[in-house]
């Protein structure tokens, strides 16, 4: 037995320590916008050994999983003491969620976890799961966490085990390993989901994207991306929602959408990545999408390119809810390097690597959805017509003689 357990502890704590070391690699060609990673930043096997196996070969003589992890997905994101800091969704085999702090040197790989999850704090009335937590550290000097939290819907009828109560938890810190837990936040929108703190005051007072909907899955009547002010995040209530960003017929927003994670300033603008999300004869399909709000109202967006920033792509596209990619974290770095971490078909997390200046030219330089095919066929010819103008006039410049000639 003990020669078992030998064998199979080793094997597992080599290939998890390959695993963890592993060196991430640019996928070649991308976009020009960003570039995507060969490998995922964070898998289920990411998980510490010590988190699921029983080490002890009295108490576990197969060296049998004891604990398992399903997935690791929908990570918030902040740069701390010089180091790449995710804080992901780790959904154990038993479908609950919780949070745990993954930390990088480079923020594209050598992703570990620290020594245990998030212990975080509940209130009188217990979360049943917790989920997408958004981080931000704002200037008010904590670090906050704002999060889904969701309890079963009392109203459900006997049958229903699945209607739920989403709501928006918060959450601060100073370590990101004692949290302090504040009340849920109060809208007069029955359900909220996507709810981010913006990292600035806005006339003294905290604001906050919020994501109204009638239902746990329907946005219904409600629905958009939302905003609203609060005097205290201790006692957050947002009276009045007003809608930034509306989901739209016939675009990838149709559904709904949501706030990704809380926008970066920029000398532009404020940059947002957001979720839209359609319907699809093959269920919901989830992609990213960017835009920008004006400085000094974060409320106003003043570019939106059309159509989706991220899809997902081959593996990418399968999971336990495929055909979804979701964002929740961005690392904005001293040097203009943004990472993105999004995460794959609620499975895995991967990074994805841009700057501030590509993605404001992507924002300002894309063009808007235009809401009819037709319109979009006027985009590419008014592309093809300046592309031909500017290729004439090359020819022009190169061979002037013979254009004199003719
Ligand atoms: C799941 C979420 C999902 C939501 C709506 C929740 O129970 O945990 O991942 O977004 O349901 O489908
Ligand atoms: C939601 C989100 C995510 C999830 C997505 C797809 O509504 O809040 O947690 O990635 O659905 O299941």
């Amino acid at each position: 037995m003990e020669n078992l357990f030998q064998k199979r502890q080793q094997a597992l704590e080599k290939f998890h320590t390959e695993l963890i070391s592993r060196k991430n690699e640019k996928q070649p060609l991308g976009n020009g916008i960003y570039d995507k990673y060969k490998f995922p930043i964070l898998t289920n096997q990411h998980a510490p050994i010590f988190w699921r196996y029983d080490l002890n070969p009295e108490t576990n003589p197969y060296f049998m999983e004891r604990i398992g992890v399903n997935a690791v997905f929908n990570a918030g994101a902040i740069k701390f003491n010089g180091k790449y800091l995710v804080v992901a969704r780790v959904e154990g085999n038993d479908r609950k969620s919780f949070f745990a702090v993954a930390e990088s040197p480079n923020g594209i790989d050598n992703f570990q976890f620290w020594e245990k999850p998030i212990t975080m704090p509940e209130t009188d009335d217990p979360d049943i799961n917790v989920y997408d937590i958004r981080l931000v550290q704002h200037e008010d000097g904590w670090i906050y966490g704002l999060f889904c939290t969701e309890r079963k819907d009392p109203e459900a009828p006997e049958g229903d085990q699945s209607s739920a109560n989403a709501q928006c938890g918060i959450a601060r810190t100073r370590d990101l390993v004692s949290w302090e837990r504040l009340p849920d936040l109060k809208t007069t929108s029955p359900q909220q989901r996507n709810v981010v703190l913006h990292p600035e005051f806005i006339n003294g007072k905290y604001a906050l994207y919020t994501r109204p909907q009638d239902s746990f899955i329907e946005a219904g009547s409600r629905g958009g991306i939302g905003w609203g002010l609060t005097d205290s995040m201790e006692n957050a209530v947002v009276d009045e929602e007003i809608i930034v960003d509306p989901k739209t017929y016939h675009t990838v927003y149709e559904v709904k959408n949501g706030q990704g994670p809380a926008p970066i300033k920029t000398e532009k603008g404020w940059l947002h990545l957001a979720h839209g999300v359609r319907n699809t004869a093959a269920g919901l399909r989830y992609v990213l999408y960017l835009f920008l709000t004006d400085l000094q109202d974060p409320s106003k967006v003043i570019a939106k390119p059309g159509g989706f920033f991220i899809a997902p792509e081959g593996e990418e596209r399968v999971g336990d809810v495929s055909n979804v990619v979701f964002a929740n974290g961005w690392i904005l770095d001293e040097d203009g390097t943004v990472f993105i971490y999004y995460a794959s078909s609620d499975t895995r997390t991967h990074v994805a690597t841009s700057t501030v200046d590509k993605l404001l030219d992507y924002a300002l330089n894309t063009p808007a959805d235009g809401l009819r095919s037709a319109a979009s066929v006027q985009q590419i010819n008014n592309l093809i017509d300046k592309n031909l103008a500017y290729l004439e006039s090359k020819k022009q410049v190169e061979a002037p003689e013979l254009n004199n000639a003719r």
